[in-house]
């Protein structure tokens, strides 16, 4: 049989899950599964370069990989693990850091960012926290990763440091593509448009969380900034809150833009807004109840998620053993 492609991605547990993470990551997850061997991560070292409560880690770790399986992640298809479950991270990213200059970690704009907004707890796990990345991508000797605009540069990183290590032994990891979908279709936050929907907005009532009821969802699209006048007409640019809102509408429901704008033609925001909470609604519900009921069980995730660890450990073992056999570790 010939050998599929390797796809791996992951999130970082730091909070509840978006509509954004549904359509920006998920869904495109979901569709690659049948085509690829899939790995698909919840972070949680990663977690930890953040201050976290780790009651709250523990939950967030758990919910969100039940967010994965209600969003359409096949555990049996695919490879869905907790990334702490699999050692040979760690270890491989030690092997790493001794192949990353000072400057590499320094120029990532992430660390900048995420040092400024946190300027009490510049640790150095933040510093190295690509290298981590690249250490994920590699152990499964991935072809392609999936991820946003702004994990790019990681991307490049982990690029340069698969070729350094190939050039200084000899082939020992696949270098890998970022895989940036074409229309990622980026929401929006609810109140501030302008900006992406982030998990970790203080505003909640920019957020549709995947966890939301239904009359959260309709109240908070309700309450949602548009912008002056009263058209719905898709106009980024000028205007961002309905554009966002028809971006939503059309997720839910399939329907083009223009199908949206001659559907709503004449009829003011109101109406307007009131359908795409309806829909949005009729839309996450699903995914909602699925993960309700993953939540409930706490016994049949522990088992996905456990095989899913020896099934991932398996694969970064091998990776890990061709590593330390190069770089001149004694292995009896
Ligand atoms: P944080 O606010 O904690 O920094 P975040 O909510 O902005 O996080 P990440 O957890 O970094 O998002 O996102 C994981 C992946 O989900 C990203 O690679 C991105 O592609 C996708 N994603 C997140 N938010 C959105 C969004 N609003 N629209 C589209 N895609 C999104
Ligand atoms: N840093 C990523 C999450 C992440 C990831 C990965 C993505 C951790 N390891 C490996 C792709 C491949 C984020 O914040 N979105």
């Amino acid at each position: 049989m010939e050998q599929r492609k390797v796809i791996l991605s992951g999130v970082t547990p730091s909070g509840i899950l978006t509509i954004g993470h549904l359509t920006g990551a998920l869904t495109n997850w979901v569709k690659l599964q049948n085509e690829y061997d899939c790995y698909y991560m919840i972070a949680d070292l990663h977690a930890i370069t953040a201050k976290q409560t780790p009651a709250e880690l523990r939950k967030r770790t758990l919910d969100t990989a039940a967010m994965f399986i209600a969003s359409g992640i096949d555990p049996v298809n695919s490879t869905l693990f907790i990334q702490s479950h699999v050692p040979e991270h760690s270890q491989l990213t030690w092997v790493l850091n001794t192949f990353t200059g000072m400057g590499e970690c320094s120029r990532m704009t992430q660390f900048k960012d995420k040092s400024r907004q946190h300027s009490e707890n510049i640790n150095v796990g933040l510093f190295t926290y690509p290298v981590l990345m690249a250490a994920d991508i590699l152990l499964y000797q991935a072809d392609l990763v999936p991820v946003g605009e702004d994990q790019k540069q990681h991307l490049e990183l982990t690029r340069n440091l698969a070729q350094r290590f190939n050039h200084n032994y000899s082939d020992t990891f696949k270098v890998p593509e970022p895989y940036i979908p074409e229309i990622g279709a980026r929401i929006m936050s609810l109140q501030e448009p302008e900006k992406k929907m982030s998990k970790s907005d203080p505003i909640q009532g920019s957020i549709i969380f995947l966890t939301d009821t239904d009359e959260q969802i309709v109240g908070k699209i309700k309450r949602a900034v548009t912008d002056s006048g009263s058209e719905v007409i898709f106009d980024e640019e000028n205007k961002p809150g309905v554009a966002n809102l028809m971006t939503l509408y059309h997720i839910a429901t399939g329907k083009s833009m223009s199908e949206i704008e001659s559907e709503f033609a004449g009829k003011g925001y109101g109406d307007f807004k009131s359908q795409v909470g309806d829909s949005v609604a009729e839309f996450i519900s699903p995914i909602r109840d699925r993960y309700n009921e993953l939540i409930a069980n706490k016994d049949e995730l522990a088992k996905i998620l456990i095989s899913g660890g020896e099934k991932a450990r398996h694969t970064a073992l091998r990776t890990l053993r061709k590593v330390y056999k190069k770089v001149g570790f004694v292995q009896f």
